[in-house]
């Protein structure tokens, strides 16, 4: 057996299915044995960052599927390999299990600054959570085993096998042997540990009954670990509300009644106040990431905390809590929920709750009805708004990074767990196109729809190729406001108006989609909005609805970097939310 066919068995052992590569000298043993193997199929992105992110979908969307699947995806050595940096490091960043395969020079030639050498291990082990580089074919299979492991296992998250030629085209020696059934890596610094203690458990109880002001706040951790009717059984028992990170929007519906919608820099004001006001927050399967707590010395100031994450090292990484639980989100809430906790009255905790939406909703309304912004031009917002009335809330969003993005999490009322996909935690323009693709391959029965700007559209927008290749069911929502919006809300903003390099009006999209012979819808007029996205729900396949947006509308409220709940800008006059 040779490396490359070793490779293939470990990866079929594993249970994979897809591989998002792309070819070249150094890989091209793996991908002739690929061409024998009928259990994997091979699907070709038109850059390498694309097939990152495809992989990427594939794994965050299959996450609640009967059986989870976990992306591959594969390059050659130098070019390949870099152009694969970012999907890999956007997938650190957001804990998304990912095998990033790539071919590498032969071991004799590596240091000499051979034929497309990069250090691949060198550019990777600051963005993965291992890498590994199999010096002989013996070793190829056990490292993709380890690979996998460390994957998946607790917080997961990207790794980097990089496999020299040789590695790949060498026999292994005839007595090798790999028993994959009995295998467990020996990993003394990884530690996993699912299980709250009890004395966690007791201290959470303590903090809980002394609480007349709680709050929970729940990230993708919820998803993750499967949680998320557990989250909506302890939340409902024990009468307290939830808000969501970005990551943790679908973890349960948006119209449960105790949910206040997203958090953070750009989440709804209840959300924000009840964080500004809660006496405890209880953190479920997040990082605290600073689009949440903006100053982490003023956040969430009048709280007790407590944090649950099943990685060790974010407790008091970011934000310093009363009460550190390591433990999978399940697991701790299944131990809670099997407690006897008193029912308490928190009247005066919703009634203070419900008056913080007033002013800001009202707007928002205001401008949905309206539908068009100041230059007369269709406001993202109304199309989000139907969207999410036509489709009632369950269909699957994928999104891009910008105002785009955050008028889909805002406006999207998601009913359905693990409906919402984007780039968190790095936020790279580019992703959406990409991702949803393996998205749509996770869930080939639901409906997928790609919101992306005009801006991050031209990121990827070679991976409309890939779409027709393979004629994947996925409606493009495309936000044609001609500019890089979310860039140029913080000029509006915080920087007096000058719009620098923020101006995008180079593209006719109708040509664009013909070149790649792909339906294409353009909308200008209010009254069409709905027509086309009930065309775009009948038709069967790849669909680009084109919506001329307004460069000048807004996503509020927002917080500034830095800031929290009183420093919240609510209305289009700028006022900050306790003028
Ligand atoms: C790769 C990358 N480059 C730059 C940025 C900085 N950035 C964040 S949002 C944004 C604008 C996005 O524009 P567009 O895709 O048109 O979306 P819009 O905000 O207009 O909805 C930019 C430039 C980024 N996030 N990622
Ligand atoms: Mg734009």
């Amino acid at each position: 057996l040779t490396g490359a066919q070793l490779l293939i068995r470990a990866l079929k052992t594993k249970g994979i299915k897809y591989i998002f590569g792309y070819t070249g000298g150094a890989i091209m043993p793996v991908f002739d044995e690929l061409l024998k193997e009928k259990g994997i199929k091979v699907i070709r992105p038109r850059h390498e960052q694309g097939g990152a992110f495809m992989a990427q979908g594939l794994s965050r969307a299959s996450v609640l599927n009967e059986k989870s699947l976990v992306g591959v995806c594969m390059s050659t050595s130098g070019p390949g390999a870099m152009n694969m940096v970012t999907g890999v490091a956007d997938a650190y960043m957001d804990s998304v299990p990912l095998l990033a395969i790539s071919g590498q020079v032969t071991t004799r030639a590596i240091g000499t600054d051979a034929f497309q050498e990069s250090d691949v291990i060198g550019v990777m082990m600051p963005v993965t959570r291992q890498t590994y580089m199999p010096m002989k074919p013996d070793e190829v299979e056990r490292m993709v085993h380890e690979a996998f492991y460390v994957a998946t296992t607790g917080r997961g998250g990207p790794v980097s096998i990089d496999i020299p030629k040789d590695s790949q085209i060498d026999q292994v020696k005839s007595e090798y042997k790999f028993l994959s059934n009995n295998y467990k890596p020996e990993l003394p610094g990884f530690n996993y540990q699912p299980k709250p203690r009890k004395s966690d458990i007791q201290r959470v109880l303590t903090l809980l009954e002394k609480s007349k002001k709680p709050l929970i706040i729940a990230g993708r951790g919820i998803i993750n670990a499967k949680a998320h009717n557990d989250l909506l059984k302890f939340s409902g028992l024990n009468n307290i509300p939830v808000t969501l990170t970005m990551h943790g929007l679908s973890a349960i519906p948006a119209d449960y009644k105790l949910n206040l919608g997203m958090a953070g820099m750009h989440g709804t004001a209840e959300a924000n106040q009840a964080l500004d006001r809660c006496d405890l927050l209880i953190s479920i399967g997040m990082r605290f990431d600073d689009r949440i707590t903006g100053k982490p010395d003023n956040f969430a100031s009048r709280a007790r905390k407590i944090h649950v994450d099943i990685d060790p090292s974010e407790i008091n990484k970011n934000v310093n809590v009363d009460c550190g639980v390591v433990a999978d989100s399940l697991e701790f809430l299944k131990a809670l929920n099997q407690q006897k906790i008193n029912k308490v009255d928190r009247s005066d905790w919703f009634n203070l709750l419900s008056k913080f939406n007033t002013r800001a909703d009202k707007e928002e309304n205001e401008e949905i009805d309206k539908g068009i912004g100041p230059n007369k031009r269709l406001l993202l917002k109304r199309v989000i708004a139907d969207l999410s009335e036509i489709t009632k809330g369950k269909d699957i969003i994928v999104s891009d990074v910008g105002q785009h993005e955050m008028i889909a999490a805002r406006y999207y009322n998601f009913q359905m767990p693990n409906s919402w996909f984007a780039s968190g935690g790095a936020g790279t323009m580019g992703c959406a196109l990409p991702m949803s693709i393996g998205v749509k391959i996770a869930r080939p029965n639901e409906r997928v729809w790609c919101v992306v700007g005009d801006g991050s559209f031209q990121m990827n927008i070679q991976e409309l190729g890939t779409l027709k290749q393979y004629g994947f069911d996925i409606k493009i929502i495309l936000s044609s406001n001609n500019t890089l919006g979310m860039v140029r809300q913080w000029q509006t903003l915080f920087f007096d108006k000058r719009y620098t390099e923020t101006g995008m009006n180079f593209m006719n999209v109708g040509k664009v989609a013909d070149a790649y012979d792909i339906p294409y819808l353009k909308i200008d007029k209010k009254y069409d909005i709905r027509g086309a996205i009930n065309k775009a729900t009948k038709y069967d396949g790849p669909m680009i609805l084109d919506f001329i947006t307004d460069p000048d509308e807004l996503v509020l409220p927002m917080i500034p970097s830095g800031g929290n709940a009183t420093n919240m800008i609510t209305s289009f006059n700028m006022k900050k939310e306790n003028d």
